[in-house]
């Protein structure tokens, strides 16, 4: 298996150690082959070397992006040298045999790294040196490759010892080789993916979405991948874009479209009727109550999911207190946003560095007007914010019971609620707090089971021997289009329903909750949210 070396073509960028290499070889009677810089070294050093032209019969051409792409090169790489059929191909078309490639490619990699211009960077890919190296690979069995001046001492080593390269220092060379081609290809590709997340980031820098301000350039979106960036427009609503930052890292894109979320939520509790606290998680809510104090109603949103809000955004109606920041802090927390804060509680905050907390000097206005924009391929669906708030809704009560007062004050709470959370949005409530919320389901009666077990699991954690939904009341963003929902509630422990109806199968979903004796009121308004 050892393969003599009587023809070696060399074509190197890094001509690290040539000369040397290139003189022991000629000093074995090994004919020399290169391409224009590679002869023009060797035969300074005195070395006789022919030009890759004579093997081609071709002069290098375009500015040398063709030099070696041709059969008088890969012919004498790739010929299998005793396949009858090969040598009269190579016979045929005056065909020489390469016995060795030397080649290492145009420096790709070290000119991205000087951060050389796209042309630059574009016109030292190498291809022909790639092909040649693939094909010498590929002939292993007749050819040996090099492609790092590390592996010269290598090649002569097998010379002297052998007389020409065994066969297993070939298939070494070849493993090197692929491995230099793939990382040289994964390297290209890099730079493709680099480039175009660049024109990104600058595409959202210098977007203007409706009249929209650049505030903030955020360090990446929902996804590390993604160039991100807010925009603050449209008539001044207290919120996220508004907001004084006291404290804590910068926010993330997800930690601004969370607390939007959460502070949408909690501006539909009128602070002046009792404190309320929100608690979110991936845009949905997670905890919603309202208390005599902050802190109580904060203990009562935290008892709903007390495993979804590690790590939530926590939105308050009032000032946030001494207590509810002690209370709040004592849960890893991402976000806390109030429409102001004490001193006090501001120093509490202050003890957790990482821990943000806005101040927005007011809240939204739930009725308040304005656009709703969202994106989608090649455009921009726009729609008047779901400004409709319980409290204008004529309520029809469609069961043969009525809901109690206490079923009512909580029928509103829980429709309040469901209209901050992603379709199919089912809410369990008690006491004027969630016990149970199954959001952003393709199927209604999902939502209502999902939020069924979550009471469950919640009841289980804090050692209760009942689900919270016993006796609960429930809300549903938009109708039950079948009985199934509305029983699945029901068997959780529901005692009334707030809907919207609209269903051709109401008369059904009715006869399912007269049948249980439970009440069930319509809004005929719906809150669907996506
Ligand atoms: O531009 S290329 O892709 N086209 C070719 O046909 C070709 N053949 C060898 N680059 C090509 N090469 C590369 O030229 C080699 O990989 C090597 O890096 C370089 C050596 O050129 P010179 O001998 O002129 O310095």
């Amino acid at each position: 298996d050892i393969r003599p070396i009587a023809r070696a073509l060399l074509s190197v960028s890094d001509k690290t150690g040539l000369v040397p290499f290139a003189q022991a070889l000629a000093a074995k009677g090994v004919a020399l082959v290169s391409t224009g810089g590679t002869r023009k070294a060797l035969a300074e050093a005195g070395l006789e070397v022919s030009d890759v032209s004579d093997l081609t019969g071709f002069p290098e051409m375009m500015d040398g992006r063709v030099k070696t792409l041709h059969p008088g090169v890969h012919g004498g790489i790739l010929a299998i040298r005793d396949d009858a059929g090969h040598r009269a191909s190579m016979d045929e078309h005056g065909i020489l045999p390469i016995d060795l490639v030397v080649v290492n490619l145009y420096p790709f990699e070290a000119t991205v790294a000087r951060g050389a211009g796209y042309d630059d960077c574009v016109e030292n890919i190498d291809i022909g040196g790639p092909a040649m190296i693939r094909a010498a690979a590929k002939n292993h069995a007749d050819v040996a490759v090099v492609v790092d001046p590390a592996s010269y001492a290598t090649v002569l080593a097998d010379l002297e010892a052998k007389g020409g390269t065994s066969l297993a220092t070939r298939r070494k060379l070849a493993q090197l080789a692929y491995a230099r081609t793939a990382t040289y290809d994964g390297a290209i590709a890099a730079w493709f993916a680099e480039v175009e997340a660049k024109e990104n980031a600058e595409a959202v820098a210098e977007s203007r979405v409706f009249g929209g301000r650049l505030a903030e350039a955020l360090r990446y979106g929902e996804n590390p991948h993604q160039s991100a960036a807010f925009y603050v427009g449209g008539p001044a609503r207290p919120g996220v874009a508004t907001a004084r930052q006291l404290q804590g890292k910068a926010l993330s894109y997800n930690n601004l479209n969370d607390t939007d979320a959460a502070f949408e939520a909690v501006a539909e509790f009128d602070p002046a009727r009792a404190p309320a606290v929100v608690i979110v998680k991936h845009a949905n809510p997670c905890g919603v109550a309202e208390g005599e104090t902050l802190v109580e109603a904060y203990r009562k949103a935290l008892a709903c999911d007390p495993t979804s809000a590690f790590g939530g955004i926590v939105a308050l109606n009032r000032t946030l207190d001494a207590e509810a920041a002690r209370a709040i802090v004592d849960i890893f927390t991402e976000v806390i946003v109030a429409p102001d804060a004490t001193e006090e509680a501001a120093a509490i905050v202050g003890a957790k560095k990482n821990l943000r907390l806005l101040v927005t000097g007011g809240l939204p206005d739930p009725r308040g007007g304005g656009l709703a924009v969202k994106s989608l391929a090649g455009g921009y669906l726009v729609q008047s914010r779901d400004n409709a708030v319980v409290d204008d809704m004529a309520l029809k009560v469609v069961t043969k019971r009525a809901p109690t007062a206490k079923e009512l004050a909580d029928l509103a709470f829980a429709f309040r609620v469901v209209k901050h959370v992603k379709s199919n949005a089912i809410v369990y409530a008690r006491d004027l707090a969630t016990v149970g919320i199954g959001a952003g389901q393709m199927s209604r009666v999902d939502s209502a089971r999902i939020a069924a077990h979550k009471a469950r699991d919640a009841a289980e954690a804090a050692g209760n021997a009942e689900p919270l939904t016993r006796g609960s009341v429930v809300a549903s963003d938009a109708f039950f289009p079948f009985a199934d929902g509305l029983v699945t509630a029901i068997e959780a422990g529901a005692t009334a329903v707030i809907q919207p109806g609209g269903s051709i199968r109401d008369a059904d979903v009715i006869a399912a909750a007269d049948a249980a004796g439970i009440a069930m009121v319509f809004t005929g308004i719906r809150h669907f949210r996506h």
